[in-house]
């Protein structure tokens, strides 16, 4: 089989370009990423030598490029994205371009190529947000009600999905993961900020109180959850992902507190995200009772293996965290509260 992975140099599309040659060496990969500021060839170092892999640098809007790209391929797994939330906040064009168009130029181009499956990476929080007191989940019914430009580029990215199921028969499938963490994250996202900042010696920012709720799953966890999707899930179907794993932020940073033995003096409370969702959690019942999937990782082990990692990259993130991501970070918490 060959599979076009998008967006491959990025936090969880390079997990799963790694686990996937691990898990499936007989299958080709073809990565389709930009580069852009999330992208990253160093995450890719342990398979660049891969002869079932190829590394082909450009953007999923490319009509001309997406088309020769998906002549003879059978997978599509798209992650390519704008991810993170606080940046969509401040400059939302590009999550419109690249998350709405580029999702249609591949999904164009899928139907032209009769690619045999084009599976679409989303999340939870297309969902919206839960109260913080409450039993209530997402599950694969809930309503689509996003509150950032990130998730809003996100739905209607999924509704694209599902509309060329609908009107042109091109068999997709989604996933709606919850918060990932693991090797390879930005430090643009809370995990791996608060692990470089305490290993930097540097404060950790927490929003507001910290009081809002994520649901963590270690990102190889999701790799295998694609994975038993597109092997054994329904065309046309939509699977929640989720780690049973509700945690307040504050909790969260506290434990990275913990392991990485800091004081708690450490936390400074900066100003709030803008329409912060207050709680996500997702009801895992339809991928665990049809496919037979299920976190493998428990939060506390994961999460020590990913301090563990940082700790050993650190040449990783040293060189990311210089340039652009200190105007960003700059921007993004001069403000502090
Ligand atoms: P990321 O920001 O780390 O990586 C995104 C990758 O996409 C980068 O390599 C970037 O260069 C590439 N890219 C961006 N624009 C592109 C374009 N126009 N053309 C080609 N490539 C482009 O993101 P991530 O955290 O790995 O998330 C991957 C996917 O998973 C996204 O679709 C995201 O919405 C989804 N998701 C993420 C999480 C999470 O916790 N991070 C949870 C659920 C779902
Ligand atoms: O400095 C921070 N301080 C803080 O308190 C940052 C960056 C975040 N936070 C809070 C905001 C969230 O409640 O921590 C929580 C997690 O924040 P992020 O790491 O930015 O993740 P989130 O906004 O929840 O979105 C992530 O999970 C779902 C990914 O970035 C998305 O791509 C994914 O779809």
């Amino acid at each position: 089989m060959k599979l076009l992975v998008t967006g491959g140099a990025g936090a969880i599309g390079s997990n799963f370009i790694q686990y996937w040659l691990k898990t499936h060496p007989e299958d080709e990969v073809v990565n389709l990423d930009k580069l852009t500021y999330a992208g990253n060839l160093e995450n890719l170092k342990a398979v660049e030598n891969n002869p079932k892999y190829q590394f082909v640098k450009g953007d999923i809007c490319d009509t001309g490029l997406v088309g020769a790209l998906l002549k003879d391929i059978d997978t599509v797994v798209h992650f390519a994205a704008e991810s993170h939330v606080d940046r969509s906040i401040s400059g939302p064009a590009v999550f419109v371009q690249t998350n709405i168009v580029g999702t249609q130029v591949l999904l164009d181009g899928a139907v032209k190529n009769n690619v045999k499956r084009f599976h679409h990476v989303s999340t939870d929080e297309v969902f919206g947000s839960l109260e913080l007191v409450s039993q209530e989940k997402f599950n694969e019914n809930s309503l689509y009600n996003p509150h950032s430009p990130y998730s809003a580029s996100k739905a209607a990215s999924d509704h694209l999905v599902r509309a060329y199921h609908d009107t042109y028969g091109l068999p997709i499938t989604i996933t709606n993961c919850s918060n990932n963490f693991g090797p390879y994250f930005f430090p643009e996202k809370l995990f791996p900020l608060a692990i470089t900042n305490l290993l930097e010696g540097k404060k950790v920012p927490v929003y507001g109180e910290g009081l809002n709720v994520r649901d963590w799953l270690y990102v190889e966890d999701h790799c295998r959850a694609i994975d038993l999707v597109l092997e054994k899930g329904k065309v046309g179907e939509t699977y929640l992902v989720g780690g049973n794993n509700e945690v307040p932020n504050i909790e969260a940073v506290k434990l990275i507190f913990k392991i990485l033995g800091r004081p708690e003096t450490m936390i400074e409370y900066v100003k709030d995200r803008p329409g912060h969702d207050l709680r996500y959690g997702i009801d895992a019942t339809k991928i665990k009772e049809e496919l037979g999937w299920e976190p493998k990782h428990t939060f506390e082990e994961a999460l020590r293996e990913t301090v563990e990692w940082y700790r050993n990259n650190e040449s990783w993130w040293k060189k990311i965290k210089s340039g652009e991501y200190l105007e960003y970070y700059k921007k993004q918490y001069d403000g502090k509260r």
